[in-house]
């Protein structure tokens, strides 16, 4: 597992895809030798499961980050393997998602979701706002800082059954919209396309426990915990 600090290094390069874990230990067993591609990694959470109490609780954090995200990332590799993926990073798979099973679609699409989310997402702070050129390009974009969050919140909470609200920019413009399941902007064919630089995990297993079916209220709470700093790193990086 990589260490914390090397994981917010890399993430950094979001675009490029670097939240993948490289396949540095490709001579340590038989089974991997001469393996060329990549695998995902079950990057570390980085807070407490109880960091982000008065938002999301420390149960669902702890089952949503060992069990939901452990099964993308082992189901995501078994599909890499079984489908002899030889992509460079996951940004070239989201390009030719078509090309896989349903199986890779959904569980790439969640291990590299996932690794996003847990960087966007800090313990919980009163006036919770962005700074710098974000809040700049949310002004100018949509009008101001509660203009944008009405908007996401829409997103939100009108998407049907599972799925995720994303903030990306394409063009230099940011939008804000839904994707299905463990869709993503980077997909090929998504109708929401972009480089996400804030996402939202609305499915059921991301709040039930705590909200029931009340998911404005998540969406509404999500606001005191957002990373604001990581966002504008993601809006910063190549
Ligand atoms: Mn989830």
């Amino acid at each position: 597992m990589a260490n914390r600090r090397n994981f917010i290094k890399n993430s950094l390069g979001l675009a490029a895809g670097v939240l993948l874990a490289k396949n540095s230990t490709a001579t340590a067993s038989l089974s991997s030798l001469g393996q060329t591609g990549f695998k995902f990694e079950q990057v570390p959470l980085g807070y407490a499961y109880n960091a982000l109490e008065g938002a999301i609780d420390a149960t669902t954090m702890q089952i949503h980050y060992e069990k939901h995200y452990g099964t993308y990332v082992k189901n995501a590799n078994d599909a890499l393997v079984d489908e002899k993926v030889q992509a460079k990073d996951a940004k070239a798979i989201f390009a030719s998602i078509d090309k896989y099973s349903s199986k890779l679609r959904n569980n790439a699409g969640g291990a590299f979701n996932h690794a996003m989310f847990w960087t966007l997402l800090r313990s919980p702070k009163v006036d919770n706002k962005p700074t710098g050129s974000v809040l700049q390009a949310i002004n100018k974009d949509f009008g101001g800082f509660d203009q944008f969050k009405e908007q996401f919140a829409k997103a939100a909470t009108s998407q049907f059954g599972s799925g995720w609200a994303w903030l990306v920019v394409e063009n230099g413009k940011l939008k804000v919209g839904g994707t299905a399941n463990q869709d993503n902007p980077l997909m090929k064919g998504v109708a929401l396309q972009g480089k996400p630089i804030l996402g939202l995990d609305v499915w059921e297993h991301a709040y039930y426990l705590k909200y029931q079916n009340k998911r404005p209220d998540y969406v509404g709470n999500f606001w005191s915990i957002v990373n604001w700093d990581q966002v504008q790193k993601y809006y910063d990086a190549k």
